[in-house]
């Protein structure tokens, strides 16, 4: 830009920034204050946006394009502000902008809270997604809950996890554009009742229900600088007026106001589950809201468009589940065309299966969704007959397909009976979609050849795989400055929209002056994590160790406790001085648990007990510290991952459906600790086997293993450095204060089976750590392994993946 260009711009910034403190804030511009400045930036940000996101939308309308609608009960979108600003290519602008004002764009930044409207993997995806969809220009609009509180913010009280409740919306976000006029009515419960329509056909109708209004909160989401603005609609529970009055009418004031707040409980919290459902009621009601209210937007916006017939809804729409948990949009829509529509059924089923596809995210039997046939049929009892007769017509279909075959039929039911009658979601959704796909090549396999072997014998063509991928604009270019900034001084600035451009990194690999810059950067992002802990925690540590990283929810099966024992056998052999030294490493642990998980929260003890005992002991010195960082959030992520030289990705082979959080790492230049499981397996392939630390049983081995019997005991006994580790878990060692503490967690590993196979796996990992150990003291190999990761990750780009979406399931193509 010219220079008098850039100062117009500059300038007008300027302007409107005040504008917004002194019009829209009503605060006095002087002196400028931070908290006003940051808002008054926002605003400014915001207007520039709306603009484009109007003219978005409405370009959609003047395609009477296909649409995308991505139904999502998770979004984790991260902060805002300098996405949008980047997006805009208005960085170095506003940077001046505030810095005449005396103020630090970064500063300025930091004070935007995380909107925690996800748990993990599957939240976090689904926003990587909404940026792939806008920077591709796909049509499409993500669709979810405004939750009051999302996930629990998390505190560590005396090594344990505190959750504290996190009302993200206290001081009202700039970015949600609330449409109070905007409202939907979604009914619940009443009763299904039978009638005759004219032509003397049996029908139903669905009566007595009660309602709540869904009203649409809007944020945007934009393209990197191509002027496209994708929008994402969250839903917000308001009571209906219908509701209240009721009450009044009986003069029962106070019981109409607290029907009212209870009405509106359904947006107010998410549950902090991963990876395992709740079974509550208020979750299915949450589920069934977002999907009914979202269905009315759908059809609202298919009736503009003149449609000839409901035939033509699949060439409009298609409806992604983000996992099972929007599944019940298949009997809406049903109840829709048949009920509202009279829409005879076989028509109505075959639009309805044109429409949806299924994107499956867990393999763990007990995430699988499951909701009693009694609380569906009370919540919402016009879907539970038409999942009945959904039911009804496949087995049908099935039986005409494989005669005799009761045993298959039983298999694939939608209804389940052992336990009482239950409806299994996810056999809803593969009924009722035309796709079902996993998030990577070994996941997809295992659900079409192990979990839902009995379908993929029946509709083999639906089943299908879509490797996850991550926005290289959060995950490189805005996380990490010093690094984007020296890969496009080699390469130029494509590669953040077209990712396979970072192929022409790897002849830089060798080269000793492009190393040595690529250590300087990645030096300078460890020491501004290394001051983010000393602020956060007081703890000093030392940026020329190896930062070993394991970041994610804390569950049993991505196995933090194996890393635990790494940690404390590389303890006992520095207290032991015999053997090799070790290269100074800092052991770096992040994720929350859920609050009903007790093993896991035992699990975030440990971690602590670990650190407090390992980093107070002179006998290691400086040569071992372990960190225990509280609250992860995206936010953290962006601090830690660019400082990572070891990432941890060592779950069980077989149990990690993708991991997303494996290729953030790679991605910046940290080598990869992991196992068979999951896209590690493609990312090892991409970035070649000599840069990838691999160990452990493969998923195969797992279940051989099983199957054969695996007797963690024995393995125990044999090994010295493991029997010290458990028995000094066992018997207190961590924990004085309460010897007895940690038992459950050495019960689970020798008395109860160890299920996810730590023992097996920790002489392989321990030996695989030492090579990691061996190719860190060796400076120059180690920095050629990590610019060959950044440089083979093109493919895991959340670009490529929407766009497989697009082309093999959704069948949209980009706006021109
Ligand atoms: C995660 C998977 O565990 C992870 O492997 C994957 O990369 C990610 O989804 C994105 O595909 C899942 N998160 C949840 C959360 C809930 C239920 C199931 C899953 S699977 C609530």
């Amino acid at each position: 830009m010219t220079g008098q260009k850039q100062n117009r711009t500059v300038e007008a910034l300027k302007d409107d920034i005040q504008r917004h403190v002194a019009l829209t804030l009503g605060s006095d511009p002087f002196p400028p204050r931070k908290e006003h400045y940051y808002l008054g930036l926002c605003y400014t940000v915001r207007d520039r946006l709306v603009e484009k996101w109007l003219d978005t939308q409405r370009s959609y309308y003047d395609a009477i394009t296909k649409r995308v609608y991505y139904m999502s009960l998770e979004f984790l979108p991260g902060q805002f502000l300098m996405n949008y600003i980047q997006a805009l290519g208005l960085e170095e602008d506003c940077r001046e902008a505030v810095r005449d004002f005396g103020l630090d764009l970064d500063d300025l930044a930091e004070e935007e809270w995380n909107p925690g409207l996800g748990n993990g993997g599957l939240g976090r995806l689904a926003s990587c997604y909404m940026d792939s969809m806008a920077t591709c220009r796909i049509p499409g609009y993500g669709y979810g809950i405004l939750y009051d509180y999302g996930i629990f913010y998390q505190t560590i009280v005396n090594g344990f996890q505190q959750e504290g409740a996190d009302n993200w919306l206290r001081q009202d976000s700039p970015w949600v554009l609330r449409r109070g006029h905007f409202m939907y009515p979604v009914h619940f419960f009443g009763r299904s009742e039978s009638y005759r329509d004219g032509a003397g056909q049996e029908r139903f109708r669905w009566v007595d229900t009660e309602t709540v209004m869904a009203m649409a909160c809007d944020i945007m989401v934009p393209g990197h600088r191509n002027g496209n603005v994708t929008n994402m609609r969250l839903w917000k529970a308001i009571s209906s007026r219908d509701f209240e009055l009721e009450h009044f009418n009986r003069g029962d004031y106070i019981g109409a106001v607290q029907a009212k707040v209870e009405s509106e409980n359904i947006s107010k919290v998410l549950y902090p589950n991963d990876n395992s459902p709740v079974g509550r009621e208020l979750r299915l009601r949450q589920q069934y809201f977002f999907v009914a209210a979202t269905f009315q937007d759908i059809m609202r916006r298919f009736r503009k468009n003149n449609y000839s017939s409901f035939d033509c809804l699949p060439e409009q729409v298609t409806v992604q589940l983000n996992d099972t948990h929007p599944a019940i949009g298949i009997a809406e829509l049903m109840r829709i065309l048949v009920d509202e529509e009279s829409l005879v059924w076989e028509r109505a089923w075959d639009i309805c299966r044109r429409t949806f596809a299924y994107t499956n995210h867990t393999v763990l039997p007990e995430a699988l969704e499951v909701w009693p046939a009694e609380l569906l049929g009370r919540v919402l009892p016009r879907h539970l007959q038409i999942i009945f007769e959904i039911n009804h017509h496949f087995l049908e279909g099935v039986r005409r397909q494989f005669p005799g075959r009761e045993d298959l039929v039983r298999s694939v039911s939608i209804i389940g009976e052992d336990g009482g009658k239950h409806v299994r979601m996810a056999h809803l959704a593969i009924v009722g979609s035309h796709a079902v796909n996993g998030v990577a090549a070994l996941h997809s396999r295992i659900i079409r050849d192990k979990l839902f072997r009995d379908f993929a014998l029946i509709m083999p063509e639906k089943f299908t795989n879509v490797t996850n991928g991550i926005t290289p604009r959060r995950w490189l270019y805005q996380c990490n400055p010093a690094l984007s900034e020296l890969i496009s001084s080699v390469i130029g600035e494509k590669w953040v929209t077209d990712l396979s451009r970072l192929e022409e990194l790897a002849p830089y690999a060798d080269d000793p002056q492009f190393q040595l810059r690529w250590q300087e950067v990645r030096r300078r992002n460890k020491k501004l994590l290394a001051r983010y802990v000393l602020r956060k925690l007081g703890l000093g540590i030392n940026p020329s160790t190896l930062f070993d990283v394991h970041i994610k929810r804390i569950h049993e099966y991505k196995r933090q406790l194996l890393n635990v024992l790494h940690v404390i056998t590389l303890y006992n052999r520095l207290r032991g001085q015999n053997g090799q030294p070790h290269p100074p490493r800092t052991v770096f642990f992040a994720g929350k648990a859920a609050p009903g998980y007790q093993q896991a929260k035992l699990i975030i003890k440990l971690i602590n007990s670990v650190a407090q005992v390992v980093n107070a002991d002179p006998a290691v010195g400086s040569v071992l510290k372990v960190v225990f960082l509280p609250n992860y959030c995206v936010s953290q992520a962006e601090r830690i991952i660019p400082a990572a030289d070891l990432s941890q990705q060592i779950s069980t082979a077989g149990m990690e459906a993708s991991g997303t959080g494996n290729m953030k790492f790679a991605l910046n230049g940290a080598l990869t600790i992991g196992t068979l499981d999951g896209a590690n397996v493609e990312i090892r392939e991409a970035v070649g086997e000599e840069n990838f630390f691999l160990f452990g049983r493969t998923e195969g081995e797992v279940e051989t293993l099983r199957r054969e019997g695996y007797d963690p005991r024995e393995i125990y006994e044999q090994s010295l450095e493991l029997k010290k580790a458990l028995d000094m878990i066992a018997t207190g060692a961590f924990s004085p204060e309460a010897p007895g503490l940690f038992r459950p967690i050495v019960d689970s590993l020798l008395s109860h089976g160890d299920y996810y196979m730590m023992l097996a796996d920790y002489e392989d990992y321990i030996k695989v750590q030492r090579r990691v150990e061996d190719a860190y003291l060796d400076a120059a190999g180690w920095t050629r392994m990590s610019i060959l990761n950044t440089a083979h990750m093109g493919m895991f780009s959340s670009d490529r993946a929407v766009m497989e979406y697009a082309s093999n399931i959704w069948k949209v193509a980009p706006l021109p």
